[in-house]
């Protein structure tokens, strides 16, 4: 049997899965998909895929799907009929309402979910329950980006395009792990340092491309301020930066100088661990090349100081006149296939879509008028204030939408007390998962192989979605559930398909103004569209979004992180990404990848190894201030010793007990990336040891 007689229907969509934004093309018999593969002229993956996007989709059938509501009566949940559980959340919702207000609502957008059922959901908040507490897993991941970006450049989107990779003859890799997190980008890295751009990587660890690198360094986690300042030092000492540049389109930058005198690479290499000459080579390396590119990840952010990192290195692209231009991109890997979008779209408590302030008259006003409601000029709550408020009796109700937060927020104690605390919750998901477990009611969704819409990936490029097999059972498209819930609340939303969306949000959307689906076709547009339709795959090629048209330098000291090792936690854990598996993995755990990865390890140096008596292999305790686990734990010399890394992909793991409640001071985002622990043995009077066991300490040391 050839392969075109094993399908009937072949539907060109978008990767469901990370950033990268990777075309595909989805075949199916029936209902059901039976193989997919990568697109030839997808402009992220030119005809590439990695093992999620191609082989990782047949979690869409998995008998586990929720196919039809389900509502909690004696405290299991049981089958509903969708009457009668949108009857339920509108008399819950409009109950709460009109006993505590409309604030006592809040709910999470899923930034797996389409921009058309980001921006449904924003409105469903603002125009038909009143209120603005609506946000989405951003604030966890890539806020400190958009943060810093906003303040130095004006503008919350990746600088450049992924074609700036091959383009530029220096790439500089600061706490992103490409090649298990977004492989497709992370292979196109490798294929560029193969044909000559040199490749730097910044990382505790020495991640795959370290290996095809000129240069690695490994700093400590927490402290890339100190590094980057080093970097600008070495630039102004050694006249490596573009005066004319600085002098025309930058404000601030004198107050750098002065700052940055101050890190000298033998004072930065004692603060972060990375040799001086390192330090003075990378400088040189970024500095002295006609194009250079700097991307990023949640090693730069994820971080108390992560909006501080993002600025400063902002400043080595201003200083050195590397931005606006081809092989000069400032590359923020965005992670989830549409975190990007999600807040475009305005699945933010602050902001309209395009990161327009709830505070501004004549937006706010647009809006209004629109969708026929006033609205308070107050920004909504943040999604750790939501949980603290709910503890505290003023959040009442919650309505949270693909986002597994009792497994993938900080501190899961806190969160499972939190959402204990609500006195109703509705999950929308695909799965029964780590959050359903608390529900009042749960919607079942369909994935994104089963609807249509567009994704923004992390170049900024907004990307057409086609279903390509139907939803399992009862199962409706976010977009559909939002509808009938946002009538149930009284305000009906007008379309009848996502592209009715999709116009709305063109019409009230500067940026998205010449945004059609047939203009998207193959190849999508890069946000900001020209009413004409012109996109824009490079930004500040003349000016910054800013007042007055100028960058704006930001003069930050290093600062140390919010957790440090002491006598009783000597270790360092730093959690992140394993190629097979995605985030909270309920749908990478019902596909092959499981077979391909199991299970998770804690990555140990063979010194600290020895330091604490601990074998290949051996199960043990991983002991932080807010909990314990246990895992299997893995010696292996690619790690800087002090230093310990897992995962997060597995519930059973539990590893997020350990994270505690220090966050970005700017904008939330946990520090998922420096917490304290000590590591021991498990020894259980002979018997063999379970792994996955996890406990939570007596006192918790703080909320988050
Ligand atoms: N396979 C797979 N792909 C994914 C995901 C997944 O779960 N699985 N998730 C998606 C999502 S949501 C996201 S946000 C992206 C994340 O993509 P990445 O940001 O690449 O992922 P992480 O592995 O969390 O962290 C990147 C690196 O930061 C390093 N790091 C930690 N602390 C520091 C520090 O202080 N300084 C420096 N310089 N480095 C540090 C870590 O050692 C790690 O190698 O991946 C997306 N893609
Ligand atoms: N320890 C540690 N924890 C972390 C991180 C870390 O580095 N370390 N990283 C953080 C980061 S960057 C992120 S982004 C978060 C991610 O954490 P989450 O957002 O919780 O994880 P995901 O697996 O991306 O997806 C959440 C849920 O969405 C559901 N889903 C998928 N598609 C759809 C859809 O179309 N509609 C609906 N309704 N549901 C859908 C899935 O079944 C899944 O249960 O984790 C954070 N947690
Ligand atoms: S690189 Fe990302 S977008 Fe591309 S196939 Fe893999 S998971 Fe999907
Ligand atoms: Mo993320």
């Amino acid at each position: 049997m050839t392969a075109d007689q094993r399908f009937d229907a072949t539907a060109t969509t978008t990767c469901g899965y990370c950033g990268v934004g990777c075309k595909l093309e989805a075949h199916s018999r029936g209902a059901r998909i039976v193989s997919i593969s990568p697109a030839t002229d997808g402009p992220a993956n030119k005809g590439h895929a990695c093992l999620k996007g191609r082989f990782a989709h047949q979690f869409s059938h998995s008998r586990e799907r929720l196919t039809t509501p389900l509502i909690r009566e004696g405290g299991t949940l049981r089958s509903a009929t969708w009457e009668e559980a949108i009857g339920r959340i509108g008399a819950e919702f409009g109950r709460i309402r009109s006993d505590y207000g409309a604030d006592a609502i809040a709910g999470l957008a899923s930034a797996r979910a389409t921009n058309e059922e980001c921006y449904a959901m924003q409105r469903v908040f603002r125009a038909g329950i009143g209120t603005h507490n609506i946000d989405c897993c951003s604030r966890v991941c890539h806020t400190p980006t958009s943060f810093g970006f906003r303040k130095a450049l004006g503008l919350s989107g990746a600088t450049g395009s992924f074609n700036d990779i091959e383009a530029a003859e220096v790439l500089l890799i600061i706490g992103a792990n490409p090649t298990d997190a977004h492989p497709v980008v992370g292979a196109r890295m490798k294929q560029a340092a193969l044909n000559g751009t040199k490749l730097i990587t910044v990382d505790p660890r020495e991640i795959e491309l370290a290996d095809y690198g000129v240069l690695h360094c490994g700093p400590r986690p927490g402290t890339n301020v100190a590094f980057v300042n080093g970097l600008a030092h070495v630039m102004i000492r050694d006249r490596l930066t573009d005066l004319a540049f600085i002098a025309e389109r930058t404000e601030g930058f004198d107050a750098v100088a002065d700052l940055v005198a101050n890190y000298a690479p033998h004072e930065v290499e004692r603060i972060t661990g990375v040799p001086a000459a390192d330090i003075e080579r990378a400088a040189h390396l970024y500095g002295e090349a006609e194009r250079a590119s700097i991307a990023w990840g949640l090693g730069v952010t994820e971080h108390r100081h992560g909006s501080d990192t993002v600025r400063m290195i902002c400043n080595l692209a201003l200083m050195t006149g590397k931005i606006g231009r081809v092989g000069c991109a400032l590359l923020p890997l965005r992670g989830q296939n549409n975190v990007q979008g999600s807040s475009d779209m305005g699945a933010l408590p602050d902001t309209f879509t395009a990161y327009r302030s709830v505070g501004d008259e004549a937006t706010a006003q647009m809006f209004e008028e629109r969708w026929g409601v006033t609205m308070s000029r107050e920004r909504g709550l943040k999604m750790p204030e939501m949980l603290d408020a709910a503890i505290d009796g003023k959040v009442k109700a919650m309505w949270i939408c693909g986002y597994d937060i009792a497994h993938s927020d900080p501190n899961i104690a806190h969160v499972a007390n939190a959402l204990d605390s609500l006195d109703f919750l509705v999950v929308q998901e695909l799965f029964e998962n780590e959050t359903t477990k608390f529900a009042d009611v749960v919607l079942p969704a369909a994935a994104f192989l089963e609807k249509s819409g567009t994704f923004t990936n992390a170049e900024r490029r907004i990307q057409l979605v086609t279903a390509a097999a139907d939803p399992p059972g009862a199962a409706k498209t976010d977009l559909e559930i939002y509808q009938m819930v946002s009538s149930a609340m009284g305000h009906e939303l007008p379309w009848e398909t996502a592209e009715d969306v999709m116009k709305e949000v063109a019409e009230m959307t500067p940026e998205f103004a010449g945004v059609t689906y047939e203009r998207l076709g193959r190849s999508g547009l890069q946000w900001p569209v020209a009413p004409d339709g012109r996109d824009s795959p490079i930004l500040y090629t003349d000016h910054f979004e800013l007042p007055g048209g100028k960058a704006q330098f930001a003069a930050l000291p290093y600062k140390p992180p919010g957790d440090e090792a002491d006598a009783d936690f000597p270790l360092i854990l730093v959690t992140g990404r394993r190629l097979e598996h995605y985030n909270v993995g309920t749908m990478t755990r019902r596909t092959g990848n499981l077979e391909l990865l199991p299970s998770d390890w804690l990555e140990l140096h063979p010194d600290d190894a020895e330091a604490n008596g601990i074998a290949d292999g051996a199960l043990v305790e991983v002991r932080g201030r807010q909990g314990s686990i246990e895992i299997t734990a893995r010696i292996t010399d690619r790690i800087e010793p002090g230093h310990v890394f897992t995962g997060f992909h597995f519930p059973e793991v539990r590893v997020n007990l350990l994270v505690g409640p220090s966050a970005d001071l700017d904008t939330g985002c946990p520090e998922y990336k420096v917490i304290a622990v000590a590591v021991s043995s498990v020894v259980r009077g002979g018997a063999k040891a379970r792994p996955g066991r996890a406990t939570v300490a007596a006192r918790p040391t703080g909320s988050g």
